[in-house]
Formats: C-alpha cells, sequence, structure tokens
C-alpha cells in the first residue's frame, strides 16, 4: 500500500491525442509515379556520394502501393491520429501551376482510409522535398516561395478541408535552412553562411502566407511544426551563458520568435554579422499570422560552450556520464519539460503538440520466439526513452502547460534522410528485403500506453 500511494498517476487529460508520425520521401518509395514531378530530394540522393550508402528514396517503405495496409497496422497499434507529408511535386510537378488529379488523389484515398478507421489526420505540406523545378527557380532563395507556397497549400485545402482539421506549413525551418543552405548535409546541399538567413526568412514568409491563404479558404487549425533542443551552459563562465544565448536564439527562437511575436531575436545579428540582411518590415506582417497550435519535434538537449564557434562548428558538448541514441544525440528527457515551461513562460498559452519524438537504437533481428508464436523485436532502450519522455510530458502538463497530444517518430522503420536506412527510429520494424512490417516491443508496450491513457507507463518495463 505504501508503494501504491506513492506511485505516480499518470492519466493524460481527456481527448489528448496519441498518434505516430513519418514524412513522404522517407516512407513513400515510387516518387516519379502518376505523373509527378521530381523533387530536390530525388535529385540529391542520386548524386554520388550525398548519402549513406547511396540510399535513395525510390522504395523506401513502398508506402505509396502499401498505404492500406499501413492503416491497417495503425489501427493495430490503436493510433488515434497520424502525422504525415505531403510531397509538393506529385501535387504539383513543376511547383507551381499545372495540377497533378493523380497525386490529390492519393493523398486523398489515404485521408479516407484513415477517417473510416477512426484515426485522424494531421496533415504537413511541407518536410523537405521541395519541387526540383523549385530548386531550378532559387529554391527558398527566391522571395517568389511565399507565393508558391500559398498556391499549393490552397490546392490541397480546396481538396482536403474538413476531412484534414489539422494543418501544419513547415516542418522544421530550421533543418531545412541549417541541413540544406548553411552546413549542406541535406538537399539542395549549400554551404553558405549569406544565404542561410535568408531562405529561413524566406520559409517563414511562406509559412505566413500559407496560414493567410488558409484563412480564406479552410475551416479548421492551422500551425508551425519546429525543432526545438534546450541549450544548457557547459560551465558557470560568462562566455558559456553568452554562447548558450547565441545557440538558443540561433535554433529555437530564429523560428518562433518571428511567426509568434513578429521579430528575430537580436543575437542572430552577432551569429551572422555581415550575412545578416535588412529584412523589410512589412514582410513581418506577413510572417506573424495566429496560429492554431504550434507543434513541437523533441530528440534531445545540447550543452554548448563558448569556445565552440557556433553555429558554424555546431557539435554540442559530449556527457561522459551521458546515454547516447545511434544517432549520437543525448537522451535527456528532462529537457523536454523545460522547453515546454520555456514555452509557455516565452510564447503564453498557444495549444502545443509533441509531433515527433523518438529515437534510433540497433534492433535485434526479428524472432518467432514468443508463446503465441509471434513474431518480436526486443527493444527495450526505445520502450524506456519513449516512456521517460512521457513522463517528461506529463511533468509539464501537471505544470501547466497546454500539450494537446502526441506523435511518435516514427510509424515505422524508414529512409533517414542522408543517413540512409541504417538508422531505424520505428515502432515497427520494416524487412526493407520483403517489405515485411513487425510490430517492436515499443509499438506493443506504445500501445497500451494509448489503451490506458497513459496508465501504463507507471508499470515496470517487461
Ligand atoms: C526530425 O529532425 C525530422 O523531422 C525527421 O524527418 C527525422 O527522420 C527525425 O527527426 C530523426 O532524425 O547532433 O546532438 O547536435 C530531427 C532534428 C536536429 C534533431 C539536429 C537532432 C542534432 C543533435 N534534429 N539535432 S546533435
Amino acid at each position: 500500500p505504501m508503494a501504491q500511494a506513492q506511485q505516480k498517476d499518470f492519466s493524460f487529460p481527456k481527448g489528448f491525442l496519441w498518434g505516430a508520425a513519418t514524412a513522404a520521401h522517407q516512407i513513400e518509395g515510387s516518387p516519379l509515379a502518376d505523373g509527378a514531378g521530381p523533387s530536390i530530394w530525388t535529385r540529391f540522393a542520386h548524386t554520388p556520394g550525398m548519402t549513406a550508402n547511396g540510399d535513395t528514396g525510390d522504395v523506401a517503405c513502398d508506402h505509396y502501393r502499401r498505404w492500406k495496409d499501413d492503416v491497417r497496422l495503425m489501427r493495430e497499434l490503436g493510433l488515434q491520429a497520424y502525422r504525415f507529408s505531403v510531397s509538393w511535386s506529385r501535387i504539383l510537378p513543376e511547383g507551381t501551376g499545372r495540377v497533378n488529379q493523380a497525386g490529390i488523389d492519393f493523398y486523398s484515398r489515404l485521408v479516407d482510409e484513415l477517417l473510416a478507421n477512426d484515426i485522424e489526420p494531421l496533415l504537413t505540406l511541407y518536410h523537405w522535398d521541395l519541387p526540383a523545378a523549385l530548386d531550378d527557380r532559387g529554391g527558398w532563395l527566391n522571395r517568389d516561395c511565399a507565393d508558391w507556397f500559398a498556391e499549393y497549400g490552397s490546392v490541397l485545402y480546396r481538396a482536403l478541408d474538413g476531412r484534414v482539421k489539422k494543418w501544419v506549413t513547415l516542418n522544421e525551418p530550421w533543418v531545412v535552412t541549417d541541413g540544406g543552405y548553411l552546413h549542406g548535409a541535406l538537399a539542395p546541399g549549400h554551404r553558405n553562411r549569406y544565404e542561410a538567413p535568408i531562405a529561413s526568412h524566406n520559409l517563414m514568409r511562406a509559412h505566413g502566407a500559407a496560414v493567410q491563404a488558409y484563412r480564406a479558404i479552410g475551416q479548421h487549425e492551422i500551425g508551425l511544426v519546429v525543432n526545438i533542443e534546450p541549450k544548457y551552459a557547459a560551465s558557470g563562465s560568462v562566455d558559456d551563458a553568452a554562447a548558450v544565448k547565441r545557440a538558443h536564439a540561433y535554433m529555437n527562437e530564429q523560428y518562433l520568435h518571428p511567426a509568434l511575436l513578429g521579430r528575430y531575436p537580436p543575437e542572430l545579428g552577432e551569429i551572422f554579422g555581415d550575412a545578416w540582411p535588412q529584412f523589410p518590415p512589412e514582410d513581418f506582417e506577413l510572417i506573424v499570422q495566429p496560429l492554431d497550435f504550434i507543434g513541437i519535434n523533441y530528440y534531445t538537449r545540447s550543452v554548448t560552450e563558448a569556445r565552440r564557434s557556433y553555429p558554424l562548428d555546431a557539435g554540442p558538448v559530449k556527457q561522459p556520464l551521458g546515454t547516447y541514441t545511434e544517432t549520437g544525440w543525448e537522451v535527456f528527457p528532462q529537457g523536454l519539460t523545460d522547453l515546454l515551461l520555456w514555452f509557455k513562460q516565452t510564447y503564453g498559452d498557444i495549444p502545443v503538440y509533441i509531433t515527433e519524438n523518438g529515437a534510433a537504437f540497433f534492433d535485434p533481428p526479428v524472432a518467432d520466439t514468443d508463446a503465441a508464436g509471434d513474431r518480436r523485436v526486443r527493444d527495450p532502450l526505445r520502450t524506456d526513452y519513449l516512456r521517460q519522455h512521457l513522463s517528461a510530458i506529463h511533468d509539464a502538463i501537471a505544470a501547466g502547460v497546454d500539450v494537446r497530444g502526441y506523435m511518435a517518430w516514427s510509424l515505422m522503420d524508414n529512409l533517414e534522410w542522408s543517413l540512409g536506412y541504417g538508422k531505424r527510429f520505428g515502432i515497427v520494424h520494416v524487412n526493407y528485403g520483403t517489405q515485411e512490417r513487425t510490430i517492436k516491443d515499443s509499438g506493443r508496450w506504445y500501445s497500451r500506453v494509448i489503451a490506458s491513457q497513459g496508465g501504463a507507463l507507471a508499470e515496470p518495463l517487461p
């Protein structure tokens, strides 16, 4: 009874939305099927040397053909929501102008199947796969991208609003810019300090234009998804404290400040120096649109020190006692509670969804070992990661943060961008030879968490 009394109550608020997430390029395959145009990721992955093992999205999880089976899998897991992204160049093969009805039909069928299975769709317009035709016109460096993006969004709002009630403009503009324009590890592979702030700013203008277009056409909710990594100082020195402020401004405030406050944090000028442009003041009127929610993707924190010239040499300081995942990211659940509290304090009571959270670990091979002869993948580290982060969210909710839902990253193992297929984040295992799916132990555990509205978090791990 003593132990019972001390046990934490892990129930989550009524209506808390439990789901899992994916992105088009990472799972669909068949990138050029049914009249689709190429994206910058099709092009980048086919450029020798850009991805691990030369891995491409040509087949991926073959979700483009197996979508119906995949919805059945979500149903089996008991998911209440599914966050996915649309491939822009399936809808508009040249990025603007001509609409490809076959592309709309694919997502329309997917949405119908989700709804028929009581799974709420969360649709992301842009998860990094810009139409190659638009990159040829300058991509995110071209100010016209705001019009292009609003045009693309409007086509989808007209086709799907009502069936889709939660829309996301951009996934992680920080990654688009830092990976695509500053460090070049992601498509389109540029390394240019002068381009980075322009790409970021135009992404935010595109976000604003797409929200504005939504208010004219759509009737439901729209928001922005950002990746947030709370920054902690490596020491108590004044220099490290200043470095933390810069790192935090660069990664976290660079997007939330303009979207929610209509201005940039002053540290960006210090960071970029002569590469930081004077932006037209009227741009901020476009960027700062009322949003229905913010989506936060959380994976890790970083410990920052002044010695490193952030952001150009951005690696966080390794923690000798830290636990790390297979992508080399520190497991730090407390960071999620801290950032949610910071978010509320800084931006107020806007509803939050955790739109991604998860971890890559090496999984043992699929084995037919349990009593029922079921195939299993024993991945206790992933289960523990999810459990600790859900507990961190529970703490933030208890402290008054309005967190409305949680999407595990990812529904299934998939193409980890330029890191290829070797990094597995799924709660479902994918055999890339046969395309067979197997729910991992973490997926089975997550099903029980959903069914118990969080209660299963209190159980000891099996
Ligand atoms: C997300 O981005 C993407 O939205 C998703 O497509 C992707 O598959 C998933 O995460 C997993 O990668 O090296 O310690 O400095 C992740 C954003 C930003 C998280 C960079 C890790 C670097 C940590 N990432 N961050 S560290």
